[in-house]
């Protein structure tokens, strides 16, 4: 299936949903209108060859599903878990209650606050149930941090991530150079 939504400020985004066995990650995110910021984390996931799920879980619309989702991550074979949300954007805290997996959690930019809701939303959190927080809208880094916790116990993901580095301070250098002819 094909996912599409449009966001808050028209942005229009479309994503196929994986039919991948054993998904590694897991991606949740409110409503579909976080999918235009969410579907960077999932273009991550795929540039490192990880499986993952989507899908859309709701802490206040579908709150019997987020249980059930929550509670049945790990035994379905789910490592880490990248969660977005805007506004009153409970759903990260949530989900890091109901689970012993690392939870990260993505401030989606709101339209009345421009995301500083959704930011202090995940951040805050209360000692004893952490929340991975990444910037406002930054789903990608969410992405790459989901690969550093898998890496951790797999040399070779760790390996790709390295390379990935020495890409981002090539193309830097590139440019750098270009700067000073
Ligand atoms: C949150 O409310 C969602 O994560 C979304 O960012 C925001 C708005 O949702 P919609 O009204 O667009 O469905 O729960």
């Amino acid at each position: 299936p094909v996912l599409k939504a449009v966001d808050g400020e028209g942005n229009s985004s479309s994503i196929e949903v994986p039919h991948k066995s054993s998904p590694s990650v897991g991606i949740i995110m409110g409503s579909d209108s976080d999918l235009p910021t969410m579907k960077d984390a999932a273009v991550v996931l795929d540039d490192f060859g990880i499986p993952y799920e989507i899908s859309i879980v709701s802490a206040h619309r579908t709150p019997e599903y987020m249980y059930e989702y929550a509670t049945t991550a790990a035994d379905r074979g789910i490592n880490v878990i990248i969660a977005g949300a805007g506004g009153a954007a409970h759903l990260p805290g949530m989900v890091a209650a109901l689970t012993p997996l690392p939870v990260i959690g993505v401030p989606v930019k709101s339209s009345a606050l421009s995301g500083n809701d959704s930011l202090l939303s995940i951040m805050q959190m209360p000692k004893g149930i952490p929340v991975a927080t990444v910037a406002i809208g930054n789903a990608a880094n969410a992405g790459l941090l989901a690969v550093r916790i898998l890496g951790a116990a797999n040399p070779g993901m760790r390996q790709k991530m390295a390379q990935f580095m020495a890409n981002e301070a090539t193309t830097v250098e590139k440019k750098r150079r270009k700067l000073e002819q």
